[in-house]
């Protein structure tokens, strides 16, 4: 590319000398297509030759047909072709940032690892949020887990921390991820669905898979449908290792929460994001950037010893459990800061290789039998999808720490090494690298006994117990979602065996609850309950596991919509965007003509939607503020009734002026907390930061 082989100036010289720059090129078709205004640099081949034509093909007369020699025309079009690389198979979907970690308090008496050691250290990262199933032009809000990624790039080598939003799996044996996912993903003879758990596929073999009864109660929660990138929590789920300078290693949990507090949508407002806006978490995310808000986790780890894990009633190992936070608390060691949106996103968000095996000095991994098949699966992908052993050189890879070693060749080799040595030990290079056992990486000395099989131990028989915790830890509104989503996703199931036999499932987690599910699904009869291979202990509630009970009370990082039209009080809108910015949310205005409209006082505001492409399922509150005309108008208008019978749908605060009441009245919303006068910003603000749960029974059924 041009940028590649020669420096703008030396294409600036460049121009001048063949073309002496500054005429206009005319197409065939008569029109202007470029002026040599500015300081363009000029248009080349990958081979550097300069274009004197980037319109029109090498032809063997002006209508006649097209020149093979055309190398101009063959080297644009190959490129072109060539312009996809196998998506990932999984989390195809994502959106990526770079930004910085800093640690605030040193885990030194556990690890050597230095990001981990040097408080107030900035270390760079590149964090990449991904939905699972879909693929890469798939939308952003289907119901899914979402991948939480970070790379960073410490002083000692990369570290990848490859996690999820959610802090168990569904399996726990590497060997069943195959199955898991060709479960889940379209299905073979059809190709749909695109991105989505309600099939029957994935259900057959979750309904086969007891184990993932605990991740099934955390996808069919709200966590599945968060309302922002910026508003997820992360898990690294495997229990991992540190390793301190006398080489004793103490076992660690890593999380991520987020500074906004944890929130997610309904399942209807969901539905109607993802037809409203396809890429609504990657817009979300690259507004906050590109306004400054930026995103922030806190990190935090739950420490413990072997010791302290043989008194655990589960085993750590095990994927599919948690360690609630009531048995080993979140200690907060930093934060992690998301500031700046990637130049390119095919070069970084699309080129990023995380692999979980990429540990540095002081960390080091479990025996947890998923982790061991990522460390393999991971650096094979990269291979297929990047098409290199040399992956690690593509600049969003690579270390920005020095690195050098004896690999040499392969695939699209970037380093140009010198000299004759390519191989340790060496007597002939002085400069050579060599190991180094002090600062070198060192696994944790092992004792491993036992007979070799293939086996699952005991201690991961019991499959019930945590999802019955997570299930009694949520809100009575939360079980209503969890019951409802169980319903809606089983409907979509043909095969009643196969709902059946969930339902079965259900039983051993809550009874209540499959009486519900069974109700929702019209079953007549409640389905017998599977063998378990372990008994269902008493579990403590764990709060934790809530989302409302995370959600924060602020507007920061929401959005609030202001629904105008000819006519409005514009000192009104003026007063509740003030106190609407001023409380930390992002307000916009919506009129019927992207123009704006003409208020009252003759003077004009302009929108920032336009009415039939901007409904409420985008914002977290809704003002409207209209005149008696303006009201009539739009009560004739079904974009704007469902502008605010979705409001009131999805819970959300609403603040009416008095011309207003009339679209209130064709929306047929009655009158609850949550809908407020438009003159009392205060009320307002404060209802626009929570939902009003206590409104739900009056607009859904709920299972
Ligand atoms: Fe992954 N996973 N995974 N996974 N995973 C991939 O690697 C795999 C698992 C996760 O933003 C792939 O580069 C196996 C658990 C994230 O680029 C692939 C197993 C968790 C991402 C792969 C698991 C994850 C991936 C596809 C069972 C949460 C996206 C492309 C042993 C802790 C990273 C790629 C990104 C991606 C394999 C299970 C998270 C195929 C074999 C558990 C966030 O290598």
């Amino acid at each position: 590319m041009a940028k590649k082989t020669m420096s703008a100036s030396e294409i600036r010289g460049k121009k001048k000398e063949s073309h002496g720059g500054g005429e206009a090129r005319q197409a065939a078709g008569g029109e202007l297509h470029q002026t040599a205004r500015g300081q363009h640099p000029i248009l080349t081949t990958n081979q550097g030759v300069a274009l004197s034509d980037n319109q029109n093909s090498l032809k063997a007369n002006p209508r006649g047909p097209a020149l093979l020699e055309d190398f101009i025309l063959r080297e644009k079009i190959t490129h072109f072709d060539h312009e996809r690389i196998p998506e990932r198979i999984v989390h195809a979907r994502a959106t990526g940032v770079h930004g910085f970690f800093q640690l605030s308090s040193s885990l030194k008496k556990y690890t050597t690892a230095r990001i981990l050691t040097e408080v107030g250290e900035k270390t760079p990262v590149f964090t990449r949020i991904s939905t699972v199933a879909g693929g890469a032009g798939s939308v952003d809000t289907p119901r899914d887990v979402r991948g939480f990624a970070v790379k960073f790039y410490t002083k000692e080598g990369n570290w990848d921390l490859v996690g999820n939003d959610i802090p168990v799996f569904f399996i726990q044996d590497a060997i069943k991820f195959p199955d898991l996912i060709h479960a889940v993903k379209m299905e073979p003879d059809r190709g749909f669905p695109q991105s989505a758990t309600a099939h029957d596929t994935f259900w057959d073999f979750i309904s086969l898979t007891p184990e993932s009864m605990h991740m099934v109660m955390w996808i069919m929660s709200d966590r599945t449908l968060p309302r922002s990138l910026r508003m997820i929590e992360g898990f690294g789920i495997h229990s991992f290792r540190l390793i301190n300078d006398s080489g004793k290693s103490t076992f660690v949990k890593f999380h991520w929460r987020p500074k906004l507090g944890l929130q997610s949508t309904i399942w209807d407002e969901t539905v109607k994001i993802s037809g409203a806006d396809q890429d609504f978490h990657r817009r979300d995310m690259f507004d906050a950037i590109a306004s400054g808000n930026f995103p922030e986790w806190e990190f935090a780890v739950q420490l413990f010893t072997q010791k302290e894990a043989d008194q655990f009633p589960f085993d750590h190992l095990d994927a599919t459990k948690l360690i609630p936070e009531e048995l080993v608390p979140l200690k907060v060691i930093g934060r992690m800061v998301l500031d700046r949106w990637p130049n390119n996103f095919f070069a970084e968000t699309e080129q990023v290789a995380y692999c979980p095996s990429h540990v540095v000095p002081g960390i080091d991994f479990s025996n947890d039998p998923l982790l061991q098949g990522r460390l393999f699966s991971y650096q094979d992908t990269q291979l297929s999808r990047l098409g290199s052993p040399n992956f690690h050189q593509i600049p969003i890879n690579a270390p920005k720490c020095p690195f050098s070693n004896q690999q040499r060749d392969g695939h699209m080799q970037m380093e140009q090494p010198e000299g004759r040595v390519s191989y340790e030990p060496n007597s002939l290079s002085e400069n050579s690298p060599r190991e180094s056992p002090a600062e070198g990486f060192h696994s944790t000395a092992l004792t491993e006994t036992g007979e070799k099989g293939r086996v699952r131990p005991e201690s991961f028989a019991d499959h019930y117990s945590q999802a019955r915790q997570f299930y009694l830890s949520q809100t009575e509104y939360e079980q209503a979602h969890i019951a409802s989503a169980l319903v809606v996703e089983l409907s979509k199931v043909d095969h009643l065996h196969v709902r059946e036999a969930m339902v079965g499932h259900l039983r051993h987690i809550a009874e209540d609850l499959a009486k519900r599910v069974a109700a929702g699904l019209g079953l007549d009869k409640m389905p017998s309950a599977p063998r378990t291979a372990a008994p269902v202990q008493k579990t403590k509630p764990s709060p934790a596991l809530q989302i409302i009970g995370k959600m924060k009370d602020t507007l920061k990082g929401r959005a609030i919509g202001i629904l105008i039209a000819d006519g409005s009080d514009g000192a009104l809108v003026k007063k509740i965007k003030k106190a609407a910015t001023e409380a930390g949310a992002a307000v916009k205005i919506v009129a019927p003509k992207v123009g704006g409209a003409k208020l009252a006082d003759g003077s004009m505001m302009s929108a920032d939607g336009q009415l039939a492409g901007t409904p409420s399922v985008l914002f977290d509150a809704v003002a409207l503020v209209l005149s008696d005309e303006g009201a009539k108008v739009l009560s004739l208008e079904s974009a704007a009734v469902d502008f605010v019978r979705d409001a009131f749908g999805h819970l959300k605060a609403i603040a009416a002026d008095k011309g207003a009441q009339a679209l209130l009245k064709t929306a047929n919303i009655g009158h609850d907390a949550g809908v407020v006068s438009a003159n009392d910003e205060t009320a307002f603000i404060a209802a626009a930061k929570t939902r009003q749960w206590s409104r739900e029974k009056s607009v859904r059924t709920l299972a």
